[in-house]
């Protein structure tokens, strides 16, 4: 057996970790809910969900994948011998492969933009229209490289790959979010961006809907449910103190979301005082793909020479968030074939990418039918009934002192830590029960 890889520093394995939380869900998936869910009502919905629901099942995973030091399949395998174990771990590898399908259609569009911002300010175009411009091979190309950008990372391993990158690619985005938060700031119309973002509209605060759009933004967001944090906890060593570091890592993703709504809603109401349109016909803030492929690139054509480097800036952002996401997307399946097969990792890696690649090339062949369907089935399908099954198997499952024993190797004291007297019984009843109510509320 090939011999596993592990982080070599706390600060590798938090940047890590939190390059796969901090994705496009959180620089366009976040600021999008924001807008469209009565501005900061969800911003507070969230933080709630975020901290009460989606922590607790994250330290579930990385404790589940500390412990064991295996892939998702084999960790869960160890948990019971009963066949769900490994099936439910299977049905992590194949949703999180399904999710990188259309995740790498998405990265690819953001490399394009990027490049195209090297040389002319980027067309502002509905998507549809992009997909009449940008022909069916450029989106091929595009969803090939951002796989091969992918691919590469991995392929170094856990840490001359993952880990490297990480610790290069996560500061480079916080400078890059930051000097744009800072720019548009200084713009006319920003403040009443700022308006719009922090004063909740309190009517909406309950409205089930609401919870329901947070709950499935906040599993995204943390990569909860599909074995990627499971994996990452996997590399993790035995001497770092698992609930603080996890509380580090969702803090992270928490705030990287909250600073890019300070960026994005912001930067609507500049275009706003631009003259470009930022309301869609039912009143609400222009949302989804038309807000990042519509709305802003006429706002960077509006500002002149400036807009072209805010582009790029904005571009490259798009990009490392995505990697950074997807390279730990990528590790799940690569970890669960080479260990099971005994597979040398680059022949994993090239196995692996080429049918996620072949999914990819489906969906962009047919793309009005598969890719909302996909998002719908991995996202809200797939994800909450696997979080689900994550916090059955660590809060029911797996014996009470077995997960003591294995927390108590980096804190002895861990009996008396207020997480261990709260979270045992969060992950048992509270974390299963509020997913199975709002799962059912979303899909019935
Ligand atoms: N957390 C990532 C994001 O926000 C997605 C996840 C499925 C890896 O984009």
């Amino acid at each position: 057996m090939a011999i596993r890889g592990e982080f070599s520093s706390r600060i590798g394995f938090i940047l890590a970790a939190a390059g796969s939380a901090v994705g496009l869900g959180n620089i366009w998936g976040f600021p999008t809910q924001v807008a469209s869910n009565g501005g900061a009502a969800f911003v507070l919905v969230y933080l709630l969900l975020a901290f009460a629901l989606a922590y607790p099942v994250l330290m579930a995973e990385l404790v589940i994948g500390r412990a064991h030091r295996a892939n998702m399949v084999d960790s869960l395998g160890k948990i019971t011998s009963n066949p769900l174990g490994r099936l439910t771990g299977l049905c992590g590898c194949v949703t999180v492969s399904l999710i990188l399908a259309f995740y790498a259609i998405v990265g690819g569009w953001m490399i394009a933009y990027f490049a195209e911002s090297l040389t002319r300010p980027v067309a502002s175009a509905a998507l549809n229209e992009w997909f009449t411009s940008y022909s069916l091979s450029s989106n091929l190309v595009f969803c090939a490289l951002f796989l091969s950008l992918t691919s590469y990372i991995v392929l170094g391993g856990v840490k001359a790959g993952i880990e490297r990158w990480s610790v290069r690619l996560m500061p480079t985005l916080f400078i890059l979010m930051l000097a744009l938060i800072v720019y548009v700031s200084f713009q006319p119309g920003a403040s009443e961006g700022w308006a719009a973002y922090l004063v909740p509209d309190f009517s909406r605060v309950l409205n089930p809907d609401l919870l329901i759009d947070a709950m499935g933004q906040a599993f995204f967001s943390m990569s909860l449910g599909v074995g990627t944090m499971l994996v990452y906890g996997s590399y993790m060593s035995k001497k770092e103190d698992l609930p603080s570091i996890g509380a580090a890592v969702a803090l992270v993703d928490i705030g990287v979301a909250i600073i890019a709504g300070m960026l994005i809603i912001p930067a609507m109401y500049v275009a706003l005082n631009n003259g470009i349109e930022i309301f869609a016909a039912n009143g609400e803030l222009i949302a989804g793909d038309q807000l990042i492929f519509t709305v802003l690139p006429a706002l960077f054509d509006t500002i002149g020479p400036v807009g072209l480097i805010v582009s790029i800036v904005f571009f490259a952002l798009m990009v490392i968030a995505a990697v950074t996401s997807s390279i730990s997307m990528l590790e799940v399946p690569v970890a669960y074939l080479s260990e099971s097969r005994n597979l040398p990792r680059r022949q994993s890696v090239l196995i692996v990418a080429l049918t996620i690649f072949a999914a990819s090339a489906l969906i962009i062949f047919n793309f009005s039918t598969l890719f909302g369907l996909v998002i719908t089935l991995t996202t809200k399908y797939s994800q909450p009934l696997l979080g689900f099954a994550l916090c059955i198997f660590a809060g029911w499952v797996w014996k009470r002192n077995d997960i003591l024993a294995e927390l108590k190797l980096s804190t002895p004291d861990m009996e008396h830590r207020l997480f261990w007297r709260i979270w045992p019984w969060y992950v048992k009843f509270v974390c299963p029960l509020v997913i199975l109510i709002m799962f059912f509320r979303s899909v019935v």
